[in-house]
């Protein structure tokens, strides 16, 4: 089976990217079943049962979704080796900037939209930086100058990456998209022992520890003060 990851922030696309992808391989008969892992809440399931795809969803709840989804992704892959899928797609939430949920040598997309501002790239961090493909969507709403400006701030934060444009409406480039994603010479038997892609930051503070009181004698642990004296 092979395993796609796909994550980015809240709304930028994924599930209309992912949705006509799989039509694409439903065309080529390609099996493919989604786990969407998010953190408070998600209708995706339903979007994705309603195309006829097998789907299981997740929420961290008070976890980073990338720290749940680390802890979650060997069970679902199994769960989807069970299922006799050929491609097991995820998509993950980036709600936490300083993570991301991509593996060695497992296919790792971030989709991003065109309306997020062109300093968008710069903030998102590992998510980003480490993707093998950037799908950047909603090129619909902007002119063609934005679109270029944005494509280029992606370029510049993530040169090693293939930058794509795809409309999640229309599905336009989303064959293309297919193409790289899944390797039929591929089988990944196990995730057992891979690695991440880059350390998930660790941040525990009074606060990760259910702390609600403010004040600096509440606070301990990876502590962090502000520089209010330099502008
Ligand atoms: N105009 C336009 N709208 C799009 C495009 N892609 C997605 N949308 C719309 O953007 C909204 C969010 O799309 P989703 O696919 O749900 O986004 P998502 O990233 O999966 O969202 P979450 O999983 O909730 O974080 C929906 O209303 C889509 O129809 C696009 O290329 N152009
Ligand atoms: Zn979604
Ligand atoms: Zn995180």
């Amino acid at each position: 089976m092979n395993l796609v990851t796909v994550s980015g922030p809240p709304s930028t696309g994924k599930t209309a990217v992912i949705l006509k992808t799989i039509e694409s391989y439903k065309k080529q008969n390609v099996n493919v079943g989604v786990i969407k892992f998010d953190c408070l809440y998600t209708d995706d399931d339903i979007l994705y049962e309603k195309a006829g795809i097998t789907v299981r969803k997740g929420l961290s709840g008070g976890l980073c979704p990338d720290h749940y989804f680390v802890s979650n992704i060997e069970e679902a892959f199994e769960w989807g080796q069970k299922e006799g899928f050929d491609v097991l797609i995820s998509e993950s939430a980036g709600l936490c900037n300083r993570c991301s949920p991509y593996i060695k040598d497992v296919k790792a997309i971030c989709v991003i939209d065109n309306l997020s501002g062109i300093n968008t790239p710069k903030k998102i961090g590992p998510m980003l930086k480490s993707a093998d493909i950037v799908v950047i969507t909603k090129g619909d709403i902007v002119s063609q100058a934005e679109r270029e400006v944005f494509a280029s701030r992606v370029h510049t934060v993530n040169p090693g990456a293939t930058v794509m444009h795809v409309n999640g409406l229309t599905g336009q480039g989303s064959f293309e998209l297919s193409t790289l994603l899944y390797d039929r010479s591929l089988d990944t038997e196990t995730l057992k022992g891979k690695e991440l892609r880059f350390s998930m930051p660790s941040a525990l503070c009074s606060y990760c520890l259910g702390e609600k009181r403010i004040g600096e004698q509440y606070q301990m642990g990876n502590v962090r003060k502000i520089n209010l004296e330099e502008s």
